[in-house]
């Protein structure tokens, strides 16, 4: 039995195609409470949360949009995810874009640093998030998340990343497309690159299964952040930027159930839903689903046999 926190986190500011900020409430209607509280566990809705007002801040990359505004919604998810992990509780950021995660990795970073344990993360997404404000050239901060937990330089104008996170303890998965400035700097960090040319030869399953030792050797806290686009576009059509050949509907559940099995996940966010775009709620309410595998859903509860 996990205690849940769900924290509502309508963040449009780190793209510019507006609608992520329906997300909180696309899930509440898909019943992403109800199925939680079936499956036995305990859940509170802290509600949507609300950016704070920040003091106007300057970039040197005219391209960056929206900055204070991302800055706001860093400052306040920081500060819920940390509270709801000293909460004993497993906090689900519902997204909202991915720059949200600049604020609640923040967050599961200051509290791993509190009680000493070290924190992993695990990148779900075709996108590798590894801009700096400085090599970005969309402008979008969506897109720098994982360079500013890595602790990469360029943050100047965020508050400084809580102990970064090293390379080593972080795994891209489901990667498919790069910008050349963050291929660049991704060869210039031994960060755990999962793309589908990895996956395709691999299987859904190996890669991941070692990233999970890793953790439980280190005795590490799992911090794990799922892009709608790390999905097949044919099956989850919400989201703002679809790159085809994404994870299929059974290869996403087995990584959920494989995250289930593992029981080290500690904090979760769901970006980047666009309920705009949706068909008939089919995007929300397959990763409602998905988060029920995550949160022990399975066709049988005990060990059965294939046929012997
Ligand atoms: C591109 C950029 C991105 C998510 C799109 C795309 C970034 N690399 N991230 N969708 N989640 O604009 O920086
Ligand atoms: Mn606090
Ligand atoms: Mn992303
Ligand atoms: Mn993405």
């Amino acid at each position: 039995m996990t205690q849940t926190i769900l924290i509502g986190a309508p963040v449009d500011s780190g793209q510019r195609r507006p609608g992520c900020l329906m997300g909180p409430a696309a899930y509440r209607v898909a019943g992403l409470a109800r199925m939680i509280a079936d499956l036995g566990h305990g859940v509170t809705d802290w509600g949507d949360v609300a950016p704070v007002t920040v003091a106007p801040a300057h970039c040197p990359n005219p391209a960056v949009d929206q900055l204070p505004e991302t800055l706001g919604w860093t400052e306040i998810l920081r500060e819920k995810v940390e509270d709801a992990l000293a909460q004993d509780a497993m906090p689900i950021t519902l997204g909202g874009d991915h720059s949200l995660a600049l604020g609640t990795v923040a967050g599961a970073a200051a509290h791993a640093r509190r009680i000493g344990r070290p924190l992993f993360l695990l990148w779900l997404d075709a996108h590798s998030d590894f801009h700096t404000p400085l090599t970005t050239t969309s402008g979008n901060l969506h897109g720098t998340p994982v360079a500013y937990i890595a602790g990469r330089e360029g943050f100047e104008s965020f508050p400084p990343f809580p102990a970064p996170i090293p390379a080593q303890r972080i795994c891209l998965y489901g990667i498919r497309s790069v910008d050349p400035a963050e291929h660049a700097a991704l060869l210039r960090h031994d960060i755990a690159i999962n793309d589908m040319r990895v996956l395709d030869e691999r299987g859904i399953v190996a890669p991941l299964r070692e990233f999970l030792t890793a953790v439980r050797e280190a005795g590490g806290m799992l911090h794990v952040s799922l892009d709608v686009d790390f999905l097949d576009p044919s099956i989850a059509p919400a989201v703002g930027t679809t790159v085809p050949g994404g994870t299929t509907f059974r290869e996403a559940h087995l990584v959920m159930e494989l995250l289930h099995e593992s029981g080290l996940v500690t904090s979760l966010d769901l970006v980047e839903l666009n309920p705009f775009l949706d068909d008939r709620g089919r995007t929300a309410k397959l990763m409602v689903d998905l988060v029920a595998s995550l949160m022990g859903k399975k066709v049988f509860d005990r060990p059965t046999r294939s046929f012997a």
